[in-house]
């Protein structure tokens, strides 16, 4: 790959309840990612851990949406981040810390591509907003936010709505989706790969799918993958388990196949919390797994 890595720790925590998800940026590190990244053959730079504020948690008495303002607060910073390392010519490979970061790294890599492009691998649709939220967890409403959807200091941050449009998106991985998820999804005809069509086609034919049509649409992609997509038997460390889903080997050749297609311009990998987890072993995935994606990278 031509372009420099850049690594960015996101200690992001505000967008979920469970303490530990802030040290899922240097538990991936300690994981061995430079070192995996430099057996490749290429030369990471780590920008070390961006800054959260510590303020306290708080809930907004009418959206029922908590600590809305420390979360756009962060994810403002993030996106300066981003936009910036684009800008020096940088791949970002953003580590999270909770996924809510996601509507910073797309509000700064979107400035960059005219028709950006999302593939959003996860248990979760991540497509809530403060009214079809069941948690006002914001964790649960990136992807919405990022396509316009939501809570206005959300959604309008490091530019105007929407971020990225309907048709630009695919999901892969989902199998918990909440009520008003669903409507959007069928309404809107975002294109979703469920663990049933996973199971029914494989892995290999959705990513060659899931490949073309972004080809066909987007200039540059963001991948968002968020550790839970992974069955909670091969990464246990994230804060909303869900059984039944994908296989370490799935999501690999995922990695790889998306790495050939030289479709991807940044990634995140989120939602890693070592205080769940077993020997570190979700961290561990995640490097395997940026690893799989770098390496067969043009
Ligand atoms: N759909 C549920 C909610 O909105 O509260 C759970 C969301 C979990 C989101 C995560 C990490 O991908
Ligand atoms: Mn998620
Ligand atoms: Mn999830
Ligand atoms: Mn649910």
């Amino acid at each position: 790959m031509e372009k420099k890595i850049a690594i960015v720790g996101m200690p992001m925590s505000y967008g979920q309840p469970h303490p530990g998800v802030a040290l899922g940026p240097d538990a991936v590190r300690h994981a061995g990612l430079t070192e995996r990244l430099r057996q490749l053959g290429l030369a990471p730079e780590d920008m070390g851990n961006m800054e959260i504020g510590t303020g306290e948690r708080t809930v907004d008495p009418e959206t029922g949406m908590k600590n809305l303002h420390q979360v756009a607060e962060a994810c403002e910073q993030l996106a300066a981040q981003v936009d910036r390392l684009f800008g020096q010519n940088f791949f970002p490979l953003v580590l999270g810390g909770d996924h809510s970061m996601a509507i910073g790294t797309i509000a700064g890599a979107a400035k960059h591509f005219r028709n950006p492009g999302i593939l959003w691998i996860d248990a979760h649709g991540d497509l809530n907003t403060p009214e079809t939220s069941p948690s006002g967890n914001i964790h649960g409403m990136p992807l919405a936010a990022s396509l316009g959807l939501g809570a206005e200091p959300l959604i309008n941050l490091y530019g105007s709505a929407p971020k990225i449009r309907f048709e630009n998106i695919v999901l892969i991985g989902i199998r918990d989706l909440d009520e008003g998820e669903k409507r959007l999804i069928r309404e809107r005809k975002i294109k979703a790969y469920t663990m049933h069509e996973i199971d029914r086609a494989g892995m290999k034919r959705v990513m060659e799918e899931a490949i073309a049509y972004l080809r066909e649409r987007a200039d540059g992609v963001h991948l968002s993958f968020d550790l839970d997509s992974l069955d909670p038997s091969e990464a246990p460390g994230v804060g909303t388990p869900v059984k039944g889903g994908l296989t370490f080997r799935e999501a690999r050749l995922a990695m790889e196949m998306l790495g050939e297609s030289g479709l991807i311009a940044s990634c995140e990998f989120v939602e890693v919390n070592p205080l769940l987890d077993t020997k570190n072993q979700t961290a561990g995935r995640a490097v395997d797994l940026i690893a799989a994606l770098f390496e067969r990278m043009r």
